[in-house]
């Protein structure tokens, strides 16, 4: 089945925030935001901008009612500057006026005196100096002090990878609307609409009731509106609340980047042992996450870094630790993978330092420690490991060993084109890391012609989520896929959801609305028994059509349907669902925090031209555990995302921030992101389909962060071309490996 947007995005027809049609008399806001990353704010001036046509108001953090605080984990973030300012780019001041160039236009004028204080970008200088998020945490298994003695190899090193842009090709955005009585409706391109509900409640000093927030859908979200989006929702609805008016407030690109947080940056220490026969006995990390200025998801994105430090590999004798480091950055948020990615690219360096050392290709060492099922993860949760047969089939399938000696006879007769290659094997857990997030919530509602309308807490951003739950509906009821509508994501239809993401989001929300379906299946299955006077155990529906013990009946489903509501039988379900078995105890850091694991195993090969440093993927080939996939396009289009998104951020996406903290690279003059010309040249993914029993809806496992992971053996295949063409280069373990980069290691040598 297609994705069921297609049409529609073809045709520029789908509706996005920015798509919405205004109401009369809609007002505009823009945000001023500070110019220096860390100050005691002496005065604010606000006149002239007041002044200026068009230009309704001026709103600061003493125009709040309520709290004013946006702090999911920790108490520690304001919408609007009050006394201080933390970061570049810090929201101080919001103009609302009648256009959204005047609202911009009045921002220039505001004046701020603002007396500058120390600022910190470097997350190790933070820590030495205390400033940290929260205490720092330890994962630990076996004893790696006691392990030392008995490797026959240890290698120590450092680890640094950069942060993300975000960049979804929907900015941020939300349109507040006043309803009667007091309540405000928030349109948000959110992946949290709960979240900006309960925040905007918390500003305005409101009951949640009195906050709707609703979601079509999202150009793109990849964990920066997971959170972030609160912001711009809680502005326009605290306009709302003093005005009465519509307000509405899409960023501009250039505010986006510079007032929004990325993915983490993180440096790191390690340290790892090793036998003769390459078995990893000892691994110690130790991590220091660039947090920026304020918790937002940091703490969980820590964690995230320790549950994925030993990557898809058993190691007996672990010891991790990590530091949520504050800084004068704008808060670094969710991105795809959620702290898992940058706990990955440690481990790999280890090996990768290991093998350079040992003089053995990396895939040795990595097929070496492949999990097996019933290995134990550092947290104490038993694997179900598809590890090796992803690995096997890999090899099996596109022979690593041919492609090895191919690259070494094409380097040796080409001096200055050298190809490299890397095996990146992965391993994500799927569930919140925190418990209680795993729940959902499904209302289906069969109309009494027939259809179908479904309402869950799942947010579309391009995933595909909404077409999976649409075919779950579909399935369940065997009904034409036609027959079923998915509905707005709305506070007011679901409540206390939890935010699009952890890849979790159509295992719970599908898992809800199967729940839902067998419901109502149930009572019209019964309506059917008692009609044609038989038992319902005998009853069936196939394509709409009514079976008796195999035997089509004169009853179909728009008849049963009526019938069943003349009856005066419930044609609506709402169903809760929460993933069984899983616990962690922060205590012990030890438990069952994953309803299950995905594993996938990749070859990915690179050609660099060694007089200007540039390069380009040859190929990635892929064996991707997909469980039996529930829609294949859909799935290898998100692995086909994941791994060029993947190979972004480790090879060419550099954000710069300078000794102030100002943001550097703060346009897509400066800041590049992969485009069709730097994508793989050829990418294979071959699904590994078990039939086995696990948590993922319809056995279909959970697809969306994965496959980024992928994109860290880009670095080591770059790491390997360069090594061709330079032995002796001594090439840092730091991330991205932009072509400049690549250009100074090749002719750089070793002191
Ligand atoms: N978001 C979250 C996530 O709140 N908790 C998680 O465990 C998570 N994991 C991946 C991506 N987003
Ligand atoms: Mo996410 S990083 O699943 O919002």
């Amino acid at each position: 089945m297609k994705n069921i947007d297609t049409y529609t995005h073809v045709r520029g027809e789908s509706v996005y925030l920015d798509d919405i049609p205004v109401i009369a008399g809609t007002l505009y806001a823009a945000v001023f935001d500070s110019p220096i990353a860390h100050g005691k704010i002496l005065s604010l001036n606000m006149d002239e901008a007041l002044r200026m046509p068009g230009v309704v108001k001026v709103f600061t953090a003493k125009d709040i009612p309520g709290e004013n605080q946006i702090g999911g984990i920790v108490p520690d973030e304001e919408l609007l500057a009050g006394t201080h300012v933390h970061f570049c780019g810090m929201p101080i001041a919001m103009v609302i006026a009648e256009t959204d160039e005047a609202a911009r236009a009045a921002v220039k004028k505001i004046k701020a005196e603002i007396e500058p204080l120390p600022v910190i970008t470097d997350p190790r200088e933070a820590k030495e100096k205390g400033e940290l998020i929260i205490p720092p945490r330890t994962f630990k298994t076996g004893n790696t002090d006691s392990a030392w003695s008995r490797c026959d190899h240890i290698f120590e090193g450092r680890a640094e990878t950069n942060g993300q842009e975000h960049l979804y090709i929907e900015t941020q955005g939300a349109y507040a609307v006043p309803q009667e009585n007091g309540v405000i409706r928030i349109y948000s391109s959110t992946q949290g609409p709960t979240a900006v509900q309960r925040t905007a409640a918390r500003i305005l000093a409101v009951p949640m009731n009195k906050v709707e927030v609703d979601t079509t859908r999202l150009g793109g979200g990849f964990g920066g509106k997971e959170d972030q989006a609160t912001t711009w929702g809680v502005m326009c609805a605290l306009a709302t609340h003093h005005l009465n008016k519509p307000v509405k407030y899409s960023l501009h690109r250039m505010e986006d980047m510079r007032m929004t947080g990325k993915r983490h940056p993180y440096s790191s220490d390690f340290k790892i042992g090793l036998n003769k026969d390459l078995k990893i006995l000892a691994y110690e990390a130790t991590f220091y996450q660039n947090a920026g200025a304020a918790a937002d998801l940091s703490p969980a994105v820590m964690e995230r870094t320790l549950f994925h430090c030993t990557n898809s590999y058993f190691v007996p004798n672990v010891k991790a630790t990590a530091y949520s480091c504050r800084t004068n950055l704008p808060p670094n948020t969710a991105f795809r993978g959620f702290g898992g990615p940058q706990g990955m690219f440690v481990i790999e360096a280890a090996i990768a330092k290991a093998a350079e050392k040992l003089g053995v290709p990396a895939a040795a060492i990595q097929q070496e420690n492949l999990l097996k099922t019933g290995d134990e993860f550092p947290y104490g949760q038993k694997a179900e490991s598809e590890a090796n047969e992803c690995w096997n089939k890999t090899v099996e399938l596109y022979d690593p060993e041919k492609i090895r000696k191919e690259i070494m006879e094409f380097n040796a007769s080409n001096k200055f084109l050298k190809k490299g290659m890397a095996m990146m094997p992965i391993c994500f857990g799927i569930s919140f890391t925190k418990t209680l997030m795993n729940q959902a919530r499904s209302l289906v509602h069969v109309y009494t012609d027939g259809s179908v309308g479904v309402s869950t807490g799942a947010v579309e951003m391009g995933q595909g989520v909404n077409t999976k739950i649409l075919q779950v509906a579909a399935s369940v009821f065997s009904i034409d896929p036609a027959k079923v509508k998915i509905n707005t994501t709305n506070t007011y239809r679901i409540a206390n959801t939890s935010p699009s993401a952890a890849s979790a989001t159509a295992d719970l929300n599908g898992k809800a609305t199967e729940i839902a379906c067998l419901e109502i299946l149930k009572r019209v299955k019964q309506v059917a028994a008692d009609e044609l006077k038989v038992s319902p155990d005998s009853i069936e529906i196939k394509e709409e059509w009514i079976y008796n013990k195999g035997v089509k009946t004169e009853w179909d489903w728009k008849r049963l349907i009526m019938t069943t509501y003349s009856k005066r039988i419930s044609l609506s379900e709402l169903a809760h669902y929460t993933p069984p078995g899983i616990h962690f105890d922060p205590a012990k850091e030890k438990g069952h925090p994953f309803a299950y694991h995905t594993f996938g195993t990749a070859i990915i090969t690179v050609t660099i031209d060694c007089l200007r440093g540039i390069y380009e993927f040859d190929s990635v080939k892929v064996v991707h555990d997909f469980g039996k996939s529930m829609n294949m396009m859909i799935d290898k289009g998100q692995c086909e995302g994941g791994i060029v998104q993947g190979i972004g951020w480790m090879t060419m996406e550099e954000i710069i921030y300078d000794k102030e903290g100002k943001l550097r690279s703060n346009a897509l003059s400066t800041y590049k992101v992969p485009d069709i010309y730097s994508v793989p040249k050829e990418i294979l993914i071959y699904p590994l389909e078990t039939e086995k029993e696990n948590q993922a809806i319809l056995q279909s496992k959970a697809v969306g962060e994965p496959p980024l992971m992928y994109g860290i053996g880009a670095y080591f295949a770059l790491r390997n071309a360069i090594k061709s063409f330079n032995p002796s280069a001594n090439i840092p373990f730091d991330a991205p490996m932009t072509p400049e980069k690549v250009l100074m290691n090749l002719y750089t040598t070793a002191p």
